[in-house]
């Protein structure tokens, strides 16, 4: 018999250990996929930090079943958006059969209150200095009911297990990490939630090590998305990293900010290394709304112009936009979707604004009253959790989705990708004309953008 909380299991080898990405209920239903298209890094970055007396199993339960009777010491879950509430049910099931149950990832802090009965230890920020910590708790006895990350330097990082991600569930996109956080701290974002304005970057070599992993493993023909939430936070070393994509045949995308585009050097970097899309984080075409959400480095330039010099040099963009802002009105929609179609802009990635705890916007709603409870099924992004001023929450919901719709619509499309910018690179702007068609299915299903198989 294990004894939960003793070291008992571990004196032996092999301890078992289950990492869990849980799936998310959509429509009362669990959601379930064949591949995940867009392929998240957290769990093969985890698991890198178990020493090899663990016997680390990782779980995709979009695409896998649950092992519960796989007898497992340690079950660690990581959280993003609503799976936070499969990872309760979940943590109560493995809780029975004895194990310990760990909960991390984004969706924690929000949640605290409600999760903190529901799982032996959670963990904001980290992996890389917070498991070392619970595996030594865990040798000696019960582990602290709380471990907080110090963000620590990122510079050198074991490689991450991708030797443990079954190949049969991996789609098109693969991550490639480069830097944690933003030195912008926009004040709506997540990543300032977590880790305030602080940024931190790998070792460029290890980071091409990496690479070369990646493409033995996944092959030349997947798309690698720098899992960066801006990867152009520090410009200069991004250049540098192109420069060494250059003649590997690579394809990539990633997130940056919108002051690269005045930058030919990166421009033509970018396309030559095979950028496939840059995401870009416009939120709104309100300056004032810009200057409120503490993104004021965007009022200083004009965004049609900038797209229009991103497809000169055969950069498709992708526009990351909020809706819900005090000055939206459907009018405003509207002047959205005509200048979404004007610039034609490849693809289009919309969310209302999700006050996040632990965010200046938020603390700035709660104070006004405006914030509104959230259940945790309907923490998707795509849920309304605030009271917008030119709408009910129930009217803002659906302007978001016929907004989608707009955007989404053959006639859209098509005018977006007619025209002389995408001989400027015909594969790319090829490819996100097809996303734009997957796109599709996922906003008719409702489901989050990105879920593609
Ligand atoms: C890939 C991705 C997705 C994919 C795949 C997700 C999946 N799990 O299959 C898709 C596109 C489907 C997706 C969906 C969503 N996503 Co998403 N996603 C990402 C992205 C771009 C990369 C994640 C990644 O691989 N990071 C690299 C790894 C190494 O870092 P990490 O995940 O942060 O993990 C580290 C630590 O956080 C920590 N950690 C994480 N989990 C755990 C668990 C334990 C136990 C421990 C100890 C540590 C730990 O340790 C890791 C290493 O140190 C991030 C942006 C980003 N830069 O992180 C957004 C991001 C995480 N997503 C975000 C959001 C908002 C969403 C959505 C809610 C909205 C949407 N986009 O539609 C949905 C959620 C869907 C739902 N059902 O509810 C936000 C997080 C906000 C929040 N508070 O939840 C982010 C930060 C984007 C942003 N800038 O706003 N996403
Ligand atoms: S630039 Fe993007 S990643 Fe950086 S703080 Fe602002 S929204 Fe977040």
């Amino acid at each position: 018999m294990k004894l939960r909380g003793s070291s008992y299991f571990f004196e032996r080898r092999n301890v078992k250990i289950a990492l869990i990405d849980p799936s998310f209920y959509h429509q009362g239903r669990l959601a379930k996929f064949s591949r995940i298209g867009y392929f998240p890094l957290t769990l093969a970055r985890i698991a890198a930090y178990f020493p090899e007396s663990c016997e680390v199993q990782l779980v995709y339960e979009k695409c896998q079943e649950i092992p519960f009777d796989g007898n497992f010491d340690l079950v660690f879950f990581t959280t993003m958006g609503s799976n936070i509430v499969r990872a309760e049910e979940l943590s109560a099931e493995f809780r029975k059969r004895g194990a310990i149950t760990i909960a991390g990832g984004y969706t924690v802090l929000p949640f605290m209150d409600r999760i903190n009965p529901n799982f032996d230890a959670i963990v904001q920020g980290d992996a890389e200095d917070t498991i070392p910590f619970i595996l030594e708790d865990a040798k000696k006895g019960p582990l602290k009911k709380f471990y907080e990350s110090a963000s620590p330097s990122i510079a050198k990082l074991p490689p991450p297990r991708i030797d443990l991600i079954p190949l049969e569930i991996v789609g098109n996109v693969i991550p490639l990490e480069i830097s944690r956080g933003c030195p912008n701290a926009c004040d709506f974002c997540a990543i300032t939630a977590l880790y305030t304005s602080k940024f931190r970057r790998r070792d460029e070599n290890e980071v091409l090590i990496e690479l070369e992993m990646l493409i033995k493993r996944f092959g030349k023909q997947r798309l690698i998305f720098f899992t960066d939430p801006n990867f152009t936070a520090d410009l200069e070393n991004a250049k540098s990293l192109l420069r060494k994509l250059i003649g590997k045949g690579v394809h990539w995308l990633a997130s940056v900010d919108i002051r690269c585009l005045k930058d030919d050097e990166f421009l033509k970097l970018a396309k030559k290394s095979g950028c496939i899309t840059l995401q870009i984080g416009l939120e709104t075409l309100s300056l004032d709304e810009l200057n409120g959400i503490n993104k004021k480095f965007a009022t200083k330039t004009n965004y049609g112009d900038l797209i229009k010099r991103a497809h000169s040099f055969g950069i498709p963009i992708t526009a990351l936009l909020m809706v819900g802002f005090d000055t939206d009105t459907p009018a405003k929609f509207r002047e959205l979707v005509k200048f979404l179609i004007t610039h034609k802009v490849s693809m289009s990635v919309i969310h209302p604004i999700l006050p996040i705890p632990g965010t200046p916007l938020f603390r700035k709603w709660k104070s006004e009253g405006r914030t509104l409870p959230v259940d945790p099924r309907e923490a998707d992004g795509l849920h309304i959790h605030f009271i917008p001023k030119n709408f009910t929450p129930k009217e803002l919901e659906e302007a978001y989705w016929q907004m989608n719709n707009q955007i989404l619509s053959y006639r859209s499309i098509f005018r977006r990708f007619i025209g002389g910018h995408i001989f400027n690179n015909p594969r790319a702007f090829l490819i996100m004309f097809l996303t734009n068609i997957f796109a599709r299915k996922v906003a008719a299903g409702r489901l989050p953008p990105g879920s593609y198989e």
